[in-house]
């Protein structure tokens, strides 16, 4: 397995996000891809290598100009203000405000491209987000060079940023990216099964009217977990996507067994739509011991996790998400990863 990777993640380290009232420390912080090398460099389960560099283009596929040039210039912005603490929205023009006037303010346009308070914008934000898209697109050009199976270990996460918004400790979709990547050169279906304890609610806005992308999450129901606002089970594609896209929200608490039912109904339909290449969104916040999330599941079950995606036979490319219980998600992304070695070699 290729494993792609670059220390340059530390570029970005938020120091607090919002929550019930107060700042906190964040959550997403670089120990934990540190963690995740770590671990993957001790298994031996692949080479580690440096990403190469793709341009905006690839990135352009899947988001928004405008939104790219708010990130690329947002933290000069920010502190041409007078900031030297991380940018964190506090306004948002929801349901009745106009998102189609580009407001001169800073502040008024971060919170129009965000959706949170949870996710600070630093000086280093915007070439982290950048590099881990590099490491997305170096990986799945290894797969489109043959590989059978490639790793993109980066943070920040992508999951969470749809087209023109961030949020949820995300900023460019890297799953996104690189499925886009596959479609452009030449691939007819990409699957994209995203695993982490939230709901994709990015990935699920930018593919839903698409039927060349099929995007399945298995995430806490939204009705109380975060996101919160989209990844209900009736939320099946619009257009030609129609038939496209599903949703398996399970209460927080779920089981090992539950996860792997909804594991297995999600496995039957990659199976039927036949796929030239799977994306995994690999978030390990589905952990018993995560602090921020409330699925159970034990160690041994990210070797089953792994072996189970192995056996579907497909290229795949598993690209790192969630997971926040910083010293254990390096192991449990590196069973996943034995896992699926052990089945697909
Ligand atoms: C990629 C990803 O996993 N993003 C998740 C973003 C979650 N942000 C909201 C966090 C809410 C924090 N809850 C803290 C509970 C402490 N007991
Ligand atoms: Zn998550």
């Amino acid at each position: 397995m290729h494993i792609i990777y670059s220390p340059d993640h530390h570029l970005h380290r938020g120091q607090y996000e919002f929550f019930r009232g107060e700042l906190v420390p964040c959550f997403e912080k670089p120990e934990r891809a540190d963690y995740v090398f770590k671990a993957v460099s001790e298994s031996g389960i692949g080479a580690i290598t440096a990403p190469e560099h793709f341009g905006i283009e690839p990135i352009e596929r899947v988001h928004a100009p405008r939104y790219l040039r708010f990130l690329e210039r947002a933290w000069d912005s920010w502190a041409a203000l007078g900031n030297t603490k991380d940018a964190i929205p506090a306004v948002w023009p929801i349901r009745g405000f106009r998102s189609d006037v580009e407001p001169d303010s800073f502040i008024a346009q971060l919170g129009m491209y965000s959706f949170d308070s949870g996710t600070p914008f630093t000086s280093g934000s915007w070439r982290a987000a950048r590099l881990g898209a590099d490491i997305a697109l170096t990986a799945q050009k290894r797969i489109a060079e043959g590989a059978r199976s490639a790793f993109a270990l980066s943070r920040p996460p992508g999951h969470h940023a749809g087209a023109d918004f961030l949020g949820g400790y995300c900023f460019i979709n890297n799953a996104a990216v690189a499925a886009q990547a596959f479609i452009d050169q030449g691939a007819q279906r990409v699957a994209i099964l995203d695993v982490d304890y939230h709901h994709g609610n990015g990935t699920q806005s930018i593919f839903y009217e698409r039927a060349d992308v099929l995007f399945q999450s298995i995430h806490g129901d939204p009705k109380t977990e975060y996101p919160f606002y989209l990844g209900h089970a009736d939320e099946t594609g619009a257009g030609a996507g129609a038939g496209f896209n599903r949703n398996y929200p399970l209460p927080a608490g779920s089981s090992n067994e539950r996860w792997f039912e909804a594991l297995d109904a999600a496995s039957t339909r990659i199976a039927s739509y036949a796929p030239d290449a799977l994306v995994v969104s690999l978030g390990v916040d589905t952990y018993v011991g995560d602090p921020i999330s409330k699925f159970q599941l034990d160690r041994p079950e990210y070797l089953r996790l792994g072996a189970h995606i192995g056996r579907f036979g497909l290229p795949t490319l598993f690209v790192l998400e969630g997971g926040y219980a910083v010293e254990d998600i390096g192991v449990n992304v590196a069973h996943v990863l034995k896992g699926f070695r052990d089945v697909a070699g």
